[in-house]
């Protein structure tokens, strides 16, 4: 409805442009037509003066009496054209408010805009930057991905060739798990073979060992009889199951018993009457293997064992002198045992 009234409005104003348009040319017009009645009435006057009639004089006063109607009409006219700008003035005016009315809006909104354009604009730029930014960002990226996709190519090359190999190793693995099974096989085989010859070493061993003990007492007595066959030879006198050494030197008791144990024997030991018979026979006065060092008073034989049959002679052992802990053998008669110092020296009887 506004847009049909604005239209209308316009064209009302066009209307009234066009009429007042046309007011100058009419007055114009009669101007011209003023300045034809002019001439003609200087025409008139010239014929007037040329005619000097009374017709004449009629027609001018019909004349003027036509020029003032159409002077009248115009200027009727002329008033309600006046009227008609005015109202088109004021329409126009109403319109140039209306006009400015939307100018003051359009420049606000323009200023509005104007705001929103900077706006934008900052926007726009800052959007710029984002957008240089991330461009950058994009190529930096791009190009870490190139580095990524070559890198990844390259990983996918090893990963294929470590496939490969590991299809390989896996197929390798499969075969030694065959040769290891095998060997397992083979091994636990070996390894019952192992303990049955284990166990046959052992029992060889053992019978080794035995037949070693048996082979070294064999040695033993076999060193033994030699030993006593060459004591045989060399001055020793076999007296029952016992070989008897003696000496022609003299020493005192341990000296005496250092020796016999040099030889592989030791100092006599009385085991019987027959054996103290059968050194009485000896002509010496020698050490035997009886001794109370170890504790005064008690008599003991050098294997340890205890005195239990005894041939002192009368009186001993006495311990006449100080420390007399060592029995020596005299020649006097079948009781011819005496204590004596062990640092004294005499003859000495080996046993073995
Ligand atoms: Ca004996
Ligand atoms: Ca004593
Ligand atoms: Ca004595």
């Amino acid at each position: 409805m506004e847009e049909d009234n604005k239209y209308e409005n316009l064209e009302s104003i066009y209307t009234n442009i066009d009429n007042y348009n046309n007011l100058p040319r009419v007055q114009e017009r009669s101007c011209l037509d003023t300045e034809v009645q002019k001439r003609g009435c200087e025409a008139a006057s010239e014929g007037r003066q040329a005619c000097s009639g009374k017709p004449a004089a009629v027609c001018l006063g019909l004349l003027c009496v036509l020029l003032l109607a159409v002077i009248i009409g115009l200027w009727i006219k002329h008033d309600a054209g006046r009227d008609q700008l005015q109202s088109s003035y004021d329409n126009m005016t109403k319109e140039r408010d209306q006009l400015q009315s939307s100018y003051d809006n359009m420049t606000k909104e323009r200023d509005q805009l104007l705001d929103i354009n900077n706006n934008l604009t900052l926007e726009r730029d800052q959007l710029q930057s984002s957008y240089d930014d991330l461009t950058m960002e994009r190529d930096a990226f791009q190009q870490k991905l190139e580095l990524l996709t070559g890198e990844r190519n390259q990983l996918q090359r090893d990963y294929d060739n470590m496939t490969k190999e590991r299809d390989q190793l896996q197929s390798s693995y499969d075969n030694m798990t065959k040769e290891r099974d095998q060997l397992q096989s083979s091994y636990d085989n070996m390894t019952k073979e192992r303990d049955q010859l284990l166990d046959i070493n052992n029992n060889l061993t053992l019978e080794r060992d035995q037949l070693q003990s048996s082979y070294d007492n064999l040695t033993m007595e076999r060193d033994a009889i030699q030993q006593k066959l060459e004591m045989c030879f060399k001055g020793w006198r076999k007296f029952g199951s016992s070989y008897y050494y003696f000496s022609n030197g003299r020493k005192n008791w341990a000296e005496s018993r250092q020796y016999c144990r040099e030889m592989g024997a030791d100092l006599l030991i009385i085991n019987s009457r027959e054996e103290q018979e059968f050194i009485k026979e000896v002509n010496i006065d020698a050490w035997i293997g009886l001794s109370d060092a170890q504790t005064e008073g008690i008599w003991k034989w050098v294997d340890g064992s205890p005195l239990t049959t005894v041939y002192w002679s009368t009186g001993e052992p006495n311990g006449a002198h100080k420390d007399e802990d060592c029995a020596v053998n005299e020649v006097v008669s079948l009781s011819t045992w005496n204590d004596i110092p062990c640092s004294s020296e005499a003859g000495w009887i080996c046993e073995l």
